[in-house]
């Protein structure tokens, strides 16, 4: 177990007054052990408890052989694990549990009466994730630089009149290429009226003179993720869009000056969708402006105008504005930055002053 990040999560436990959680997502699980267990559907359980009583359980098909500093209790196919992890929790004391565990072994815990109460706990952890330490940032860093040099890769391809679908399978070996892991999300390739859908599927479009090219691409490099949005043009940028590309720009920008340790997440938002709504175009900024972003893609934590948080130092999230018109221009300028206590680093560092690629 990585002790400093354990600390920090039975810290969270005691504040909250909760003896012990389950500890399921196999993300939240590499966060705290350095390894990936991923079980499919088999029960993967860190039991952790304020006493010290920890344990992981999972299926002897995934035999771990490094010492995690924590015991490990193996089960077969053919016994019940719920069964077994109930020996093991303390039945008269409140449970926590991990969001995303499946109803079936809940239910079942819950049917063995396995503690005095079940509640989601899984913010705790979440939260301690929100934070970046030092190797954290560094592994951003670099996944991030990555996605600067694939970027530019897929930029100077558009010319080449590959469909959506096509640019898409390109990037998957531009990642090998780089040395990634693969992407750390379903990349877009959107163009023209297919730039207009922020969550647009990629297939066979092809671009059009005029067309805005959103590419929202990331990788996951070290089990961290990046995450960037360019958009450029093909051959030229009529002057609408040219018009919504520069508001969506000086967004992003407002959003990134006033990401900093001690503002609230929904300040932030406000920096960026105050400006597009003066201009006249907020009813087509339709999403969140930014999402927290670390070992998942999506961590837990919103740039949103509904979550007041204070940021604190070391968190790590996207600022990324845009503008649909739908069925005429899409723009998403998309970056992720460090909050520190003056400011922020930016992670991204491709150019995004309007560019029209030849
Ligand atoms: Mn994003």
């Amino acid at each position: 177990m990585i002790q400093e990040r354990l600390k920090k999560v039975l810290k969270l436990m005691e504040e909250e007054k909760l003896p012990q959680m389950i500890i399921s997502d196999p993300s939240a699980i590499f966060y705290l052990t350095g390894k990936w267990i991923l079980p499919g559907e088999r029960m993967l359980v860190l039991y952790v408890n304020l006493k010290g009583n920890n344990r992981l359980f999972v299926n002897e098909l995934f035999p771990i052989s490094e010492d995690l500093g924590v015991d490990i209790i193996y089960y077969n196919d053919v016994q019940k694990p719920v069964e077994i992890l109930s020996k093991y929790v303390e039945k008269d004391k409140p449970m926590g549990i991990d969001k995303n565990w499946a109803s079936h072994f809940l239910i079942k815990l819950m049917e063995l009466k396995a503690g005095s109460a079940f509640v989601n706990a899984s913010e705790i952890i979440d939260r301690v994730r929100m934070c970046k330490d030092e190797k954290e940032k560094e592994l951003m860093r670099n996944s991030s630089k990555l996605n600067d040099i694939a970027i530019d890769r897929m930029i100077k391809l558009i010319p080449k009149k590959y469909s959506e679908k096509k640019m898409g399978k390109i990037l998957s070996d531009i990642w090998e290429e780089l040395g990634a892991e693969g992407h750390s999300f379903d990349p877009i390739v959107g163009y023209g009226a297919n730039a207009a859908d922020p969550h647009h599927v990629m297939d066979d479009s092809t671009v059009k003179e005029g067309d805005s090219v959103v590419i929202d691409i990331g990788c996951k490099k070290d089990s961290y993720c990046s995450d960037m949005t360019r958009t450029v043009f093909y051959k030229y940028a009529p002057e609408h869009s040219r018009e919504v590309y520069n508001i969506v720009l000086e967004a992003n920008k407002r959003g990134i000056e006033k990401a900093k340790a001690g503002v609230r997440f929904c300040d932030i938002d406000a920096a960026a969708r105050d400006y597009i709504t003066e201009k006249g175009y907020g009813k087509y900024f339709t999403h969140r402006l930014g999402h927290s972003i670390g070992i998942e893609d999506h961590d837990f934590g919103d740039v949103s105008s509904a979550n007041t948080d204070v940021v604190q130092p070391g968190q790590i999230f996207s600022i990324e504005p845009g503008i649909y018109i739908p069925g005429e221009v899409g723009v998403r300028i998309e970056d992720l930055v460090i909050a520190n206590e003056d400011g922020c680093e930016v992670l991204n560092h491709y150019p995004k002053d309007l560019m029209i690629v030849e």
